[in-house]
């Protein structure tokens, strides 16, 4: 698929490969600032395009979509000197093979928190109260009458939330939940001060936060540890009709254990943005009742996609001024 490249490179501005169509404020500013190879079919680049297409480029803009273990890593092109991607995860990028590549990597942390933690609470509430369910009825013209014994969900105000990552959207979730009066737990790394934790119960080992997750929102980054944590055993661990709600990525969830156990009413309900393989899921969440889906949508809104834009353009000029990066991973 040919790229569009502006005709007559000006001289001396850095040369940007963006590997996914991005709004157009944020293209627009790319191709004032640099000279930048903008892909407006919004077309796949797997290892080796990337590989091969960067060359020619001082940098790539890419989202979470495009892959760089470091088998890419190595080979992509000495004049290759940064990657900065749109996204706040990085866990597409192998940082380790970057800092010894030499490869400055950045992300855009801070602009997304506000956006995701609202599809949180989404999926939090649609989840409990079934909305799919009831929104297939009206639309399949299946309502019949009203019953006051149908639809009945699980109630969300002052029930007990388990946040698993208490980082800034952990917290802007916890923020929302105190709307809805919820008692807050969370596990993280390392305890938070008493002025960010504000009043949430700390759990040092997250095995004992699922002991009281009537709600549990994953919030934490995919890593090594956390591959596949919520498994069979550790659903076993949360109480009976408990709800999961999943905005990070979809590999800290062990598919089948949460389905079979969506299946077997251990679990109440999910909410769902993210998945292991994404698009490509697990087909067995296509036919659950109670399971509220979602495409990878934490982030779309255009204002939170123009600031994720412009933080990695807050990025790039930085680099190429010689200064360090606000958001520097590697
Ligand atoms: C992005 C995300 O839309 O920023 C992240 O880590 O998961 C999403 O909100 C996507 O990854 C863009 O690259």
């Amino acid at each position: 698929m040919a790229l569009s490249h502006p005709q007559g490179r000006p001289q001396g501005r850095p040369r940007i490969l963006v590997t996914r169509k991005l709004p157009d404020a944020v293209e627009a500013r790319l191709q004032r600032d640099y000279d930048a190879t903008l892909n407006p079919a919004d077309s796949v680049f797997d290892g080796d395009r990337l590989v091969t297409e960067s060359a020619g480029h001082d940098g790539i803009l890419l989202c979470s979509t495009e892959k760089l273990p470091a088998t890419v890593i190595e080979k992509l092109p000495a004049e290759v000197r940064i990657a900065a991607t749109f996204s706040v995860g990085h866990d597409h990028i192998d940082l380790a093979a970057s800092k010894a590549r030499g490869l400055t990597v950045t992300n855009t942390p801070d602009v997304l928190t506000d956006a995701t933690a609202d599809i949180a609470f989404l999926l939090l509430l649609a989840a409990a109260r079934r909305a799919y369910e009831g929104e297939r009825t009206i639309r399949e013209d299946r309502w019949g009458r009203w019953s006051p014994t149908t639809m009945l969900g699980v109630h969300v105000t002052g029930k007990r939330l388990a946040i698993l990552g208490m980082g800034r959207i952990g917290r802007a979730v916890a923020q929302r939940a105190r709307g809805f009066e919820m008692e807050i737990h969370y596990s993280n790394r390392s305890r938070l001060a008493p002025e960010l934790e504000q009043g949430a119960i700390f759990h040092d080992d997250p095995e004992d936060l699922l002991t009281v997750a009537d709600f549990l929102s994953i919030n934490c980054p995919s890593t090594r540890e956390t591959h596949h944590f919520l498994n069979a055993e550790r659903i076993a661990r949360m109480p009976d009709g408990a709800v999961v709600v999943n905005t990070a990525r979809g590999n800290i969830v062990h598919d089948d254990s949460l389905i079979s156990a969506l299946k077997s009413g251990k679990l109440a309900a999910a909410g769902l943005d993210v998945f292991e393989n994404e698009p490509a899921i697990h087909p067995g969440y296509r036919d659950l009742p109670n399971c509220f889906l979602l495409p990878h949508i934490g982030s779309a809104t255009l204002e939170t996609r123009h600031a994720m834009g412009f933080r990695a353009l807050d990025n790039l000029d930085a680099f190429f001024a010689g200064k360090p990066p606000r958001d520097r991973l590697a």
